[in-house]
């Protein structure tokens, strides 16, 4: 049985937002064609406390994107995005929310990032989403949404480990391009056997 997981398509990833992503909010018409179609749809939403570690305001001569090195590894430094309750962190208003039967909300921990919605930047704590999925039998996740380099990829890649088979509908989602990072996902996904597909594809 098949889902489509709705990452991040909040304020503050979309222009005018704090973190916008290039184009990011030119998805949402795809986005929307598709939740109407699918049977079961999740969504996840990026969800930091103001004090949260990865924004760069929170440490002393730090800008955004640079890099700390965090317990767990290294970890990129933002611009303060996606504050619990602010403007910024709720859905995009054109994203169809309705549908949705769970939102995994991620990030919430001062002193951990998860980009993932399956495991946060540990690679250990889980949010809960693999046994919900593997409870209502869902076998296939349709992925789209924001940013293609960091929650997605990081969602689609998790989803294999987990077992599940991850689609990734590559004209429903866009990238922050840091350094080169959204080529390397690319490769990463493909490398992992990440099924590519395209929107129109998916209901043939
Ligand atoms: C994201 C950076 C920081 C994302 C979230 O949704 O891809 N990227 N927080
Ligand atoms: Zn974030």
């Amino acid at each position: 049985m098949k889902a489509l997981l709705v990452v991040d398509i909040q304020n503050d990833f979309c222009p005018g937002g704090a973190l916008a992503v290039p184009n990011g909010d030119s998805i949402i018409p795809t986005v929307n064609s598709l939740i109407e179609r699918f049977d079961t749809v999740i969504q996840t939403q990026d969800w930091h406390p103001a004090d949260h570690s990865s924004f760069a305001s929170n440490h002393e001569n730090k800008e955004p994107y640079e890099t700390i090195e965090a317990s767990y590894g290294t970890q990129v430094l933002w611009p303060d995005h996606c504050v619990q309750g602010t403007k910024g962190a709720e859905f995009h208003p054109e994203l169809i929310t309705d549908k949705s039967q769970v939102i995994i909300r991620k990030g919430f921990r001062r002193e951990i990032d998860s980009y993932s919605t399956f495991f946060e930047n540990d690679q250990k704590t889980p949010t809960g989403l693999s046994g919900y999925l593997k409870e209502r039998g869902i076998t296939d996740l349709y992925t789209v949404g924001l940013a293609t380099d960091f929650c997605v990829k990081w969602s689609v890649l998790d989803g294999i480990d987990e077992e599940f088979t991850m689609h990734i509908v590559e004209d429903a989602v866009r990238g922050i391009d840091l350094n080169g990072s959204l080529q390397q996902a690319w490769k990463e996904m493909n490398k992992k056997g990440v099924k590519i597909v395209k929107a129109a594809e998916i209901f043939v």
